[in-house]
């Protein structure tokens, strides 16, 4: 099973939206394997986009994400980074396609609602950042088998 971290950004808390995101990946199949409320600290969010220091939209987005409570969450489920990325949709929500979180809930480049981690590596930093060991909870969800076959190729 692979974990990805995703955050429910302040405009998802803002506009109500949490129960209805975390509806779609639940429903796709994905197990909540951690979850929290929190308000990020700046330096946090510093480290958690070190990889876009220096682009031009760097400032702003350390500003949004540390404008408001989010919510942190832990998915797991077999190929869960790409299939949150794909549920997520693209980058700006103007392109984002119909049907996905950005594309259904989402109109600038930068309030875009929800972040994702984009590879196994990112997903390891990203959750280690968030998260301590023993706030990872072990379970398997009853059913997991009839979304993940074990024959799966
Ligand atoms: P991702 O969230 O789809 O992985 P990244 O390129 O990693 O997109 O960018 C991180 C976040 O920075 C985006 O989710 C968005 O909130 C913000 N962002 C990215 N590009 C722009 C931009 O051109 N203008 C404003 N904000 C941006
Ligand atoms: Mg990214």
């Amino acid at each position: 099973m692979q974990r990805t971290l995703i955050i429910l950004k302040p405009d998802c808390i803002q506009r109500h939206l949490v129960g209805r995101v975390i509806q779609r990946f639940e429903e796709k199949g994905l197990s909540i394997a951690a979850m929290k409320l929190m308000h990020i600290p700046r330096g946090l969010a510093e480290e958690h986009y070190a990889p876009h220091k220096g682009k031009p939209f760097y400032p702003g987005l350390i500003d949004y994400v540390t404008s408001g409570p989010v919510v942190v969450i832990v998915l797991q489920g077999n190929r869960s980074i790409e299939i949150a990325r794909t549920l997520m949709g693209k980058t700006f929500g103007y392109e984002a396609a119909p049907g996905t979180i950005r594309g259904d809930f989402g109109a600038s480049r930068s309030y875009n609602l929800v972040h994702g981690s984009d590879s196994p590596e990112s997903a390891e930093t990203e959750i280690a950042l968030y998260f301590s060991g023993d706030e990872l909870v072990d379970y398997s969800p009853a059913g997991a088998e009839w979304v993940f076959p074990k024959n799966d190729d």
